[in-house]
């Protein structure tokens, strides 16, 4: 018999258990850790796995990551290497994240958090608008979500220029590309989004020093960072250093270091900050168990599946 097993001690299985059997009525759907006879189990999809689970599924055949991101799967030391892992890659998701990055800079671009204080505070009194055209809007990480977010902002007006491993071709955005090119990137970047993976060589790259190498010649004088990649990625003394002191104008974090966000964090009530929960693309059950359906049916047929991930680059 040919079963499929979430294992997600993290998150509530039930609604994508009832997800899924919507999805692939004819699927075996188990939950870790009531997952019956392990030698049944030929797909799983999941979320910070607890060591030995993955491994200790002898007949596993394909690991669904239950998000575009695959770092809380490669947490598991003990993961077993043959198996292919797969990751979320879908228009809803995209156009979620979209949506997060298109507010996020329209919200800098347009000063609302000193719009809020004013209103806060009863005070009638606008503020110089800045032309979209005026401001270059740099994305790290010019994957499927970075590539998206970059055209809706080319369409609204901005100057886009993105920042990837290898270089990409999308008209109307610059393209930048391995660490040679990344001063070169920063240097001109009014507002820095990530949208990277948490990789051992992109850990603590949002930095002082990364930082303070991004323009100073934007509407506000000082960059602006908005980070819905990973938490991994920043450092958070550094962010809230850097912005006590001027060297950034604000930021909009969705990842943090520590999930949930320590009560005791600076970052929760800093005037200069938006906070929200790693919510920039909630990962939909319906449309993700759909989506790994289709994956598992193809991989039934003729053993493939795409969006595979590279171990080696861990993305
Ligand atoms: P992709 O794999 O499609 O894109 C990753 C991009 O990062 C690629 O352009 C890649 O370059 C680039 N990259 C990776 N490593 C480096 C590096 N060392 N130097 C420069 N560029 C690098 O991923 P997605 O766009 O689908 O997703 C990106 C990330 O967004 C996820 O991994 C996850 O961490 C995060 N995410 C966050 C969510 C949230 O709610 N906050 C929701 C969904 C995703 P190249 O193109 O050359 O390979
Ligand atoms: C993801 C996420 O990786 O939600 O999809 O963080």
């Amino acid at each position: 018999m040919s079963a499929f097993a979430f294992v997600t001690p993290t998150w509530d299985a039930a609604p994508w258990a009832a997800a899924m059997r919507q999805a692939a009525p004819h699927l075996n759907v188990r939950v870790w850790p009531n997952m019956g006879h392990v030698n049944d189990i030929q797909y799983a999809a999941c979320w910070l796995p607890p060591a030995n689970v993955m491994t200790g599924l002898p007949n596993l055949k394909v690991i669904f990551s239950l998000g575009a991101g695959v770092d809380a799967i490669l947490a598991d030391p003990t993961l077993p290497r043959h198996v292919p892992i797969v990751r979320v890659v879908d228009p809803d998701l995209t156009n979620r994240m979209s949506e997060f990055i298109v507010m996020h800079v329209l919200m800098h671009h347009r000063q609302q958090l000193r719009l809020n204080e004013n209103q806060r505070n009863g005070i009638w009194q606008a503020f110089t608008q800045h032309a979209a055209k005026d401001v270059s809007v740099g994305i790290m990480g010019l994957g499927v979500l970075g590539q998206d977010a970059a055209r809706k902002l080319e369409v609204m007006g901005f100057q886009v220029r993105g920042w990837s491993r290898s270089a990409k071709v999308i008209a109307g955005v610059d393209s930048f590309a391995g660490p040679e090119q990344l001063n070169e990137f920063l240097k001109d970047t009014d507002i820095l989004i990530s949208l990277l993976p948490a990789t051992p060589e992109t850990d603590g790259i949002i930095n002082r020093d990364l930082l303070s190498k991004l323009s100073r010649a934007g509407p506000f004088a000082a960059p602006i960072l908005i980070n819905a990649g990973r938490g991994r990625q920043q450092n958070e003394n550094d962010i809230l250093a850097c912005l006590d002191d001027g060297t950034l104008y604000g930021a909009s974090l969705d990842v943090f270091t520590q999930e949930p966000l320590p009560k005791t964090s600076r970052l929760w009530n800093h005037p200069k900050v938006m906070v929200s929960p790693h919510s920039a693309a909630d990962s939909e059950p319906l449309t993700i168990c759909t989506y790994i359906a289709a994956q598992i049916a193809a991989f039934q047929k003729d053993k493939s599946h795409s969006n595979q991930i590279d171990r080696k680059l861990s993305y």
